[in-house]
């Protein structure tokens, strides 16, 4: 076959085969059988390979692909992806009418509801009409670069007929028969489940190697419009009409509703067809249709004032507590958990829910063998709600809290104002695995391999009694441990080796220095930089740190001054471990607002005002990284006069460009503000 024709049969099979796709994953109604798209996916396969001149990253043949990453990529959001505030009953959504048409000065608004679905939000980025970008909401600002895995995703389109740049942002999702069987899998695998889909969806577009995500069944509903230039709609209805032409898969459940009773109705009826859907759904979403009211409306630093999430009602269920047990955490305080029959809510099956204290239990009259009924608060964490009453028959006994540890048998103790019983010999067993498991876990120092299991196994197997054990272990005191094979222990022992290396921050949160959480401690490592100048802070210089109050400054001196610790940290400094803050410095005062901050900016052509290491300098002084070449994760191209391949270049790639002006009027700007 010449190029001429290869290169058209392999625009007429994709052109077949982007159609097939989206009528089977956009539009749920497949238009050919298996056999022949198999077949087409087959021939396109092979020309591609004989004619890989003509491979483009549109083609369906190049969804899953690459290598696996390292880790992903920063996104800057250029429009933020701001979160909803919620509404719980019908006079919160009246409330919301009120103020809203308060804030426009108008009796009559139109509404958009549309179905809360429960998964991740991204933002897909088109250049061109090419997808170009996917990314995590993350904090709304800054997220994670997922393209890879997005890519995956049947149902988003590769090219779209929209030349302008255009951003478009919606919710990806695993439908609900994909996570049953994705879970049954792993259980047969003996790995974890996933508690519920979204985290599913989360866990699988977190992989750093895309054919794991390409495994999962994704899938995505478009609804609303990041960044887009020549947007020239005026409704919040038309743009979800466009994004359908576009080829987008939009949710059809939605609903234009004229008065906030309508929304009411819209409300009440998904609360009962929710159960029908193939997808999980959470709530609902009410936006302000007119664009010129949500412009007017606005947003608050968190949520647009021009719409709101009513949240559903927690599931309910019913079940018997037939036991309740203790367990003894880090910090000595022991808690109650009921033990229940088994039962399934809102989407996983549930056997323990923390009943928090002994006061709690008394509160709520809970009883062994009662009847109760119990919740997921925010749909996570099991809880017992209350006990029916009507189904006691006799055999339930009150339930008292023993004045015993039940790890170590020292006496309990009730401190002033808490409601907490706590055990306080520092030596408790329970409290000294708790305290190993925390130091290990993910946002301590996240020694891969090391999970509460194999703390338990150490422990018992009086390996380690304290942190500094973990860092003396040895391979042939491990080799003979139940489950640690060769490969196991290497790698065990290459992980803790590794964590050595960690910033403070991990070091500082991992010790359980009471009222310090992970937030704290980075604050502080970045404050003080090192443990020994942490160490030595007073009370003074330490609630002088923004964030830092009393009661943690007080616990911190009272910590440091303790002979065991001292011990400790002279130990793990003794084995080599990283005491110093390893990160960046955030932002300061001074580049509050810089339109430089954290940005990669490239110089090009002739400046006449400025010398280019002058430009340099100023814009590294503002918090920018000034670089050679251009490529996709350059911000900002600045040009002098005769700039060639490079302004070239960032034009091609939808890059911003300033001219030396430009330049100069924002460090003036700048110089102004400061
Ligand atoms: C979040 C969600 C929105 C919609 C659906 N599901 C969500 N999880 C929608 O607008 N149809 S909007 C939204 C947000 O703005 N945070």
């Amino acid at each position: 076959m010449d190029q001429a024709k290869a290169k058209q049969e392999i625009n007429s099979l994709r052109e077949d085969l982007n159609k097939y796709n989206y009528k089977y994953y956009v539009l749920d109604q497949p238009s050919v059988s298996d056999a022949i798209y198999d077949q087409k996916m087959q021939s396109l396969r092979q020309l591609e390979e004989q004619f890989p001149q003509f491979i483009t990253s549109d083609s369906p043949t190049q969804r899953v692909g690459g290598e696996a990453l390292d880790a992903f990529e920063k996104v800057q959001h250029q429009v933020p992806m701001l979160s909803l505030s919620n509404a719980f009953n019908e006079s919160d959504l009246r409330d919301f009418d009120r103020r809203v048409k308060d804030g426009l000065g108008v009796e009559r608004v139109m509404y958009v509801c549309e179905l809360k679905i429960d998964g991740l939000a991204v933002s897909l980025r088109y250049e061109n009409g090419l997808f170009t970008q996917g990314a995590t909401r993350g904090d709304g600002t800054t997220g994670e670069d997922i393209t890879s895995n997005l890519r995956t995703i049947r149902s988003i389109p590769l090219r779209i007929k929209e030349t302008d740049t255009i951003e478009v942002r919606g919710e990806a999702f695993m439908p609900q028969k994909s996570f049953l069987a994705l879970n049954e899998a792993k259980e047969e695998n003996g790995e974890d489940p996933f508690a519920n889909p979204r985290n599913a969806a989360a866990g699988s577009l977190r992989q750093l190697n895309p054919k794991i995500a390409a495994k999962r069944n994704l899938d995505i509903f478009l609804y609303a419009v990041g960044q887009w230039e020549s947007g020239t709609l005026t409704a919040h209805s038309e743009r979800l009409h466009y994004l359908s032409t576009l080829g987008f898969k939009t949710n059809p459940e939605w609903q234009k509703c004229a008065t906030i009773d309508e929304v009411i109705n819209y409300v009440n009826e998904w609360v009962t067809k929710r159960t029908n859907l193939h997808y999980e759904i959470d709530g609902i979403v009410i936006k302000v249709d007119q664009l010129a009211y949500q412009d007017q409306l606005g947003t608050t630093a968190k949520s647009p004032r021009w719409a709101i999430a009513y949240k559903f009602p927690a599931e309910e269920a019913i079940t018997k507590l037939h036991d309740i047990e203790l367990s003894v955490g880090r910090t000595g305080v022991v808690t109650p958990t009921a033990v229940l029959d088994p039962v399934k809510v809102a989407g996983t099956t549930v056997q323990r829910a923390s009943l928090h204290n002994e006061d709690l239990i008394h509160e709520k009259d809970i009883r062994m063998n009662d009847t109760v009924v119990i919740k997921k608060a925010g749909d996570i964490i099991p809880e017992v709600v209350r006990v029916m009453i009507d189904e006691r028959d006799g055999t339930e006994k009150p339930y008292h809290m023993p004045s015993q540890c039940p790890a170590c048998s020292s006496e309990l103790v009730r401190l002033e104002e808490e409601v907490a019983l706590r055990c306080i010999n520092p030596n408790c067993p329970a409290q000294v695995k708790e305290g190993l498991t925390h130091f290990v876990s993910r946002n301590a120092m996240n020694i891969d391999g090391l999970g509460e299991k194999v703390i338990e196994q150490l422990f018992e197997a009086n390996l380690v009694k304290s942190i500094a054990d973990i860092y003396q272990l040895k391979r042939d005191e491990l080799l003979p441990l139940e489950r640690m094979g060769e490969k196991s222990v290497d790698n065990l022992l290459q992980a803790i080796e590794v964590s050595k290396s960690n910033s403070l921050e991990r070091l500082l949160f991992g010790l359980g220095i009471r009222f310090v959480g992970s937030k704290a401690a980075k604050t502080l490592a970045i404050h003080f930089e090192t443990m020994d100048q942490l160490e030595q802070a007073s009370y003074d210089e330490l609630v002088a740190v923004k964030e830092i109050g009393d009661k943690m400054a007080d616990s911190i001196v009272r910590y440091f001054s303790e002979e065991e610790v001292k011990e400790l940290l002279h130990d793990l400094k003794a084995l080599n471990l990283n005491m110093t803050y390893l990160g960046l410095k955030p932002k300061t005062e001074e580049l509050n607002d810089s339109p430089f901050y954290e940005k990669t900016i490239v110089l090009t052509g002739k400046m006449k005002e400025l010398t280019r290491p002058e430009a340099k300098e100023k814009i590294e002084l503002l918090g920018g990284k000034v670089t050679g070449s251009v490529s996709k994760k350059t911000s900002l191209v600045i040009a002098g006069e005769d700039a060639g391949s490079k302004l070239d270049k960032a034009n091609n790639l939808g890059i911003t460009t300033w001219d030396e002006q430009q330049l100069i009027d924002a460090l003036k700007e700048k110089n102004e503000t400061n």
